[in-house]
């Protein structure tokens, strides 16, 4: 098994101002059932060691219906980052890749749209951030692009009020960061992020952020609704984990393991997300940084950029 651990070595997101999905050919993809307890096992005193889930799933040669030829599954792991079925945790070197892809180039704010018909075209690959108000959205984009001022955040929930697009990697993709949905969001922009998810060619990869402080709410069951329905690319990042370790959950939430909340969102996933979602549930904070580069990694495989030097 290869190496999963994340070197968030001195990303600093915080506050920062304001100025945002056409399908991937993705297979479909079913997720195995979530590991009892009993199989899944985490070290609380190694935050990085691996849980080990005694039985890899029995899907594989011809999972996908297309004679599964050469195809190998991954076994699944399960990390304090990263819960994978579907795919392989990134070695060191393409992390530290993907680290420099963000790092190297300056990231640059393009634009921003109140509607999917005034958004500029273009031909370069784009990734989008959805999640509830006050999700993190904007603090998880400050963290990727290494910025603390790029996407304005607010503990007031919100804050971000168009679909803003930002270029990084020397204008090699562009990472839109959304209006949340829920408190304090706006009915039209849904309908506006919906149209932009269904018609975009550029769109790559949805990355639906889940409150760690919160679990997954019913407004989330219905996003993953509709993508399942209208066949949309997504993947699940919990985000502000650092809520589960120091305990300061939203109001009646029980306090739980990161391996918990990854087995209660995956069940979630296979009950109301289909198969347009990617096994693989990334574990991220920003305060402090923990995760960022392996959803770096996960945002360049999304757009097909994990290989591409220049
Ligand atoms: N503890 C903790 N707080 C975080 C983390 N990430 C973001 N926050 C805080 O959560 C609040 C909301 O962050 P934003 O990034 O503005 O959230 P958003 O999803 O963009 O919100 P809207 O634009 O309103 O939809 C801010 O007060 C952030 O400082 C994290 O990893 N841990
Ligand atoms: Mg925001």
């Amino acid at each position: 098994m290869r190496p999963t651990s994340a070197t968030d070595s001195d990303l600093s997101a915080a506050a920062a101002p304001d100025t945002d999905v056409t399908p991937q050919t993705s297979r479909p993809q079913q997720p195995p059932p979530p590991p009892s307890p009993q199989q899944a096992r985490v070290s609380t005193s190694a935050p990085q060691a691996e849980i080990q889930i005694s039985k890899p799933p029995k899907a594989g040669k011809d999972r996908f219906g297309d004679g599964g030829q050469d195809f190998q599954m991954p076994d699944p792991t399960m990390t304090s980052v990263a819960y994978r079925w579907d795919t392989g945790a990134p070695s060191l070197e393409e992390l530290k890749y993907a680290a420099r892809f963000f790092e190297h180039y300056p990231p640059r704010f393009l634009w921003a749209a109140d509607e999917f018909a005034t958004m500029p075209d273009g031909a370069v690959p784009e990734v989008a951030f959805l999640g509830r108000s006050n999700v993190g959205k904007s603090s998880i984009l400050n963290a990727l692009m290494h910025q603390k001022g790029m996407a304005r955040t607010s503990s007031k929930p919100g804050r971000t009020r168009k679909m803003n697009a930002f270029s990084v990697g020397g204008a090699r993709l562009t990472l839109l960061d959304m209006p949340g949905y829920g408190h304090g969001s706006h009915k039209s922009w849904g309908l506006e992020i919906m149209e932009y998810l269904r018609s975009r060619k550029q769109f790559r990869r949805a990355f639906l952020l889940i409150d760690s402080m919160h679990g997954v709410k019913d407004l989330d069951l219905m996003i993953l609704e509709s993508f399942a329905q209208m066949g949309i690319p997504y993947q699940l990042v919990l985000s502000k984990t650092d809520r589960l370790e120091s305990g300061k959950l939203a109001k009646g939430k029980k306090r739980t393991q990161v391996s918990e909340l990854f087995m209660e969102v995956q069940r979630l996933m296979r009950e109301h997300g289909g198969h347009a979602g990617l096994g693989e549930i990334l574990a991220t904070s920003t305060q402090p940084a923990k995760g960022i580069n392996d959803l770096r990694w996960a945002v360049l495989r999304a757009a097909g950029l994990q290989g591409k030097r220049r």
